[in-house]
């Protein structure tokens, strides 16, 4: 079987690498949100064997259309810019170039504007690095990395969820005629409001917990939907998630995956939820 053989909602708080404590990445860490690892261990082991994964990340925001990284090998040190004292990861990675200029060609097609990446020192955030490294972390299959175009901010977030469904319809088009067997990310949490100070030792779980209940409720809406896959839903009252939960869906990469994946209606499987200096982060798999 080729084509989108799974998508996930892959949240990236660089806290969960951190606290997976892996070779790559400076920083150690005792323990911490182990509901959330232990739920992408589980996703690792129920993902169908596949040539590529293919991530959107919130943190490359490209102003002008969506960006495609073009660059066959990136390797450098990836600083998380907000938590230093967590993330300073050396990388080295392979991308998908192919593929990635084929998706870029068909978004362009569609009439998005679509860009390659081809600096060769570009530095990849690290968005895209904390869900590739959860879902594989072997980084043994290559990735192709996809910008969120920042149409929610330059115009609305209905505008943005127009440009994210034809990207995803770009991207499945793309995926089953290279033959490939793909697995997409959404890189995203889903509720946003984060607190604005660090324990002293961060990975003290006994800090941990939602923001705000409205938060907690929102997450919950949208989780339970989704279990029962009632994904068009989803779309539709993502507008009024994303404002009300300062959600990170405002960065189309949601609504691309499930328009790649053509509104699943089959349930997703929850492998965790779990919230990160109070914002709300579900792990979920689809598997067509
Ligand atoms: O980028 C993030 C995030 N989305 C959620 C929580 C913590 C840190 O970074
Ligand atoms: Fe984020």
């Amino acid at each position: 079987m080729s084509g989108i053989v799974a998508g996930a909602l892959a949240p990236h708080p660089p806290h969960l690498v951190y606290a997976d404590n892996p070779p790559q990445n400076e920083p150690r860490a005792e323990c911490g949100w182990e509901m959330l690892r232990w739920g992408y261990e589980r996703l690792r082991r129920d993902l169908p064997e596949h040539d590529v994964l293919v991530v959107l990340s919130p943190h490359w925001q490209t102003y002008i259309g969506w960006h495609f990284l073009g660059v066959e090998r990136l390797a450098s040190k990836s600083v998380d810019p907000v938590f230093p004292n967590l993330f300073r990861y050396t990388y080295d990675l392979q991308v998908d170039v192919d593929l990635a200029r084929a998706i870029c060609a068909e978004g362009a097609q569609a009439g998005l504007v679509t860009k390659m990446m081809e600096n060769p020192d570009f530095r990849v955030d690290y968005g895209t690095i904390v869900s590739c490294h959860l879902v594989n972390p072997k980084w043994d299959i290559p990735i192709v990395g996809i910008s969120s175009c920042r149409s929610t901010a330059f115009y609305s977030i209905e505008v943005m969820q127009e440009q994210a469904i034809a990207l995803g319809e770009a991207t499945r088009r793309a995926i089953d005629a290279s033959g490939k067997r793909a697995v997409l990310l959404a890189s995203n949490s889903l509720s946003h409001r984060h607190f604005v100070t660090e324990s002293p030792v961060p990975e003290d779980m006994t800090q941990e917990h939602i923001t705000h209940h409205g938060q907690y409720l929102w997450d919950m809406r949208v989780i339970e939907m989704m279990r029962q896959g009632r994904t068009r839903e989803v779309v539709d009252i993502m507008p009024e998630f994303a404002n009300q939960a300062i959600s990170e869906t405002d960065a189309g990469a949601l609504t691309w995956m499930l328009a790649a994946m053509g509104f699943p209606e089959t349930p997703a499987e929850l492998y965790a939820y779990g919230t990160v200096i109070g914002t709300g982060n579900a792990v979920m798999g689809w598997t067509p």
